[in-house]
């Protein structure tokens, strides 16, 4: 079924090379956004500035990972349009670093941006070519790690965070929502469709909010914030 799919994909067409430009900036940025996040944590945190910067050195392999996927298609990633796509989540990040909002930080790198990074790999691996797909299922494995630490530490501290996830997750959610729908066409040329995006997100997404603490109740209403606007 996946050879029927990756089939129908030319990694050399124009159209492709055109999407491709626009995915790979913004994946290239993203890691780009985590190693910095992680090492800002890494500040904010000193108990585990060690495993955060650990976090954030695999996060500098991991950009370098997908500039190669890039170079490999001959394509030039879309840097300035990949800084604009992820503005919104990098001004909240910053702002909340600013005020040591520690579990606004952790909700909007470990869990929204990870959560985001997992599903698209996920998708991305069946149809991607040989070379990008060695390289995405390698990261993939790591990016678990790093939900991962986000989920333990919160739920160590559930009761403390609580409120903040509340309000961190209604004022970051719908760009997630937001930022899928900007990716929506240029994916569909990779092969990835939305439907396959939103749903692996809201899976990770749930499964990391039930792990923290969170009743199954509370997930349906986070989950829904912003979605009736995408
Ligand atoms: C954190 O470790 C990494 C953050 C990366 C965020 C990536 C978001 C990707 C959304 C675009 C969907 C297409 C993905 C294609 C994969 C090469
Ligand atoms: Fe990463
Ligand atoms: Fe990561």
């Amino acid at each position: 079924m996946q050879l029927a799919i990756s089939s129908d994909l030319d990694f050399q067409s124009e159209t492709y090379k055109d999407a491709y430009s626009r995915i790979n900036a913004i994946v290239i940025e993203g890691e780009q956004e985590a190693y910095e996040n992680y090492q800002k944590l890494a500040e904010l945190l000193p108990p585990e500035a060690e495993q955060l910067l650990g976090l954030s050195k695999m996060e500098n392999r991991h950009k370098k990972g997908f500039q190669a996927c890039g170079k490999n298609l001959s394509v030039t990633p879309d840097m300035d349009f990949a800084q604009v796509f992820f503005a919104d989540l990098h001004r909240n990040f910053q702002e909340a670093a600013a005020e040591n909002r520690i579990v606004t930080c952790l909700l909007i790198q470990s869990l929204i941006i990870e959560c985001f990074a997992i599903s698209a790999y996920n998708i991305y691996i069946p149809v991607a070519d040989d070379f990008a797909r060695k390289i995405t299922e390698g990261v993939v494995k790591d990016e678990y790690m790093h939900l991962n630490f986000g989920e333990e530490w919160l739920k160590a501290n559930f009761e403390a965070s609580k409120e903040e996830l509340e309000a961190a997750n209604r004022q970051n959610l719908p760009i997630v929502w937001r930022m899928l729908n900007e990716v929506e066409q240029d994916a569909k040329v990779l092969g990835m469709e939305k439907e396959a995006l939103v749903e692996d997100f809201m899976i990770s997404y749930g499964e990391a909010l039930s792990n923290i603490g969170f009743t199954t109740r509370d997930i349906m209403r986070m989950s829904a914030y912003g979605l009736t606007a995408a």
